[in-house]
């Protein structure tokens, strides 16, 4: 009989290219939010696959950018934190895309790492097959990976094949986490983050990036009622008339889609009530990035 196969795996990549996509179609649940908007992610997501022969911990991280504020600051050193203490790196590209400098500069933090890199090439079901091999030379001319392989997370193409071959990479191990826990992150965070997926989903232009949502208060008010309390921050006051619209109309859009995926995750009826406040630049201030939850492992 085979030996139990467990590990931690890093997906490193710049922003936008499906990371988060990959993790929840292998964990199966949602659990980190997606989006077409760059730096959708902003903090270390953990999701937990366990199968019957191997358990891998996956960490969806920020994609690597060049920073612009200390919110910008605390993400890449996430990302990059991420590179110590792993058994593989995922090195995720997007397949329609030339190879740019921001894939460069990783790679040149991919050279000094000690575990196997994959070359993980997303988004196959957006390019001719011809147009992948002349996109794979460009990757190997600066480095070389383990393996190389082609997948899409959004549509599952390969991504069974991709599991195996990490697999035969991960060393014999025990199962870290119980069968049915998927991440380490408490639910008041998920909350927070389902809401921030549904402003980035219903707005443009600078909003995506200058929010913040705190959930304040999670109450189980009647037995089949959950209260969700939660504060949207703005950079702005231009930006608060934006996030809540005209009459409320976006506010109430945003608090109907987040309050399904809610009811959806908790499994209960949901509550919800949502503020917009203007906290002034506060992605460059150090206390209040820490109060909304992005706080730096020791
Ligand atoms: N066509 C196609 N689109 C994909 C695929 N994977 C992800 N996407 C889309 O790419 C966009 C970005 O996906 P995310 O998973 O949020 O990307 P990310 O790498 O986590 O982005 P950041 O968190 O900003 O670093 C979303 O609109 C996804 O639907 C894929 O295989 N094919
Ligand atoms: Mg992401």
């Amino acid at each position: 009989m085979n030996e139990y196969k467990s590990g931690f795996v890093t997906i490193i990549g710049r922003p936008n290219v499906g990371k988060s996509t990959f993790v929840n179609r292998v964990i199966g649940h949602k659990i980190a939010i997606m989006s077409d908007k760059a730096q959708t992610t902003r903090n270390k997501i953990q999701g937990v696959m366990t199968q019957d022969d191997a358990q891998i911990i996956f960490l969806d991280t920020p994609g690597i950018h060049k920073p612009k504020h200390k919110l910008g600051d605390y993400m890449m050193k996430v990302a990059k934190n991420t590179l110590s203490e792993i058994d593989a790196v995922m090195f995720m590209v997007n397949a329609n895309e030339d190879i740019g400098r921001g894939d460069q500069y990783i790679m040149e933090m991919l050279k000094t790492v000690k575990t196997p890199v994959f070359l993980v090439l997303n988004k196959i079901d957006l390019v001719h097959p011809d147009e992948l091999m002349p996109k794979i030379e460009q990757y190997q001319s600066y480095m070389s990976f383990a393996e190389i392989i082609p997948i899409s997370a959004l549509e599952g193409h390969n991504v069974d094949h991709f599991l195996n071959v990490l697999k035969s990479y991960l060393p014999e191990g025990p199962q870290y986490y119980p069968d049915g826990q998927i991440s380490d992150h408490p639910e008041q965070f998920v909350v927070s983050e389902l809401i921030r997926e549904k402003i980035l989903q219903t707005t443009s232009e600078e909003i995506p990036h200058s929010i913040g949502v705190n959930v304040e208060r999670m109450v189980q008010e009647a037995e089949d009622r959950v209260r969700v309390e939660a504060v949207i921050y703005v950079e702005r006051d231009s930006q608060k008339g934006i996030v809540i619209g005209k009459g409320g109309k976006k506010l109430k859009e945003i608090g109907k889609r987040a309050r399904l995926d809610i009811e959806y995750l908790l499994g209960s009826k949901v509550y919800l009530d949502l503020w917009v406040k203007v906290q002034k630049d506060w992605r460059n201030k150090s206390h209040f990035i820490k109060q909304m939850g992005y706080v730096e492992d020791e």
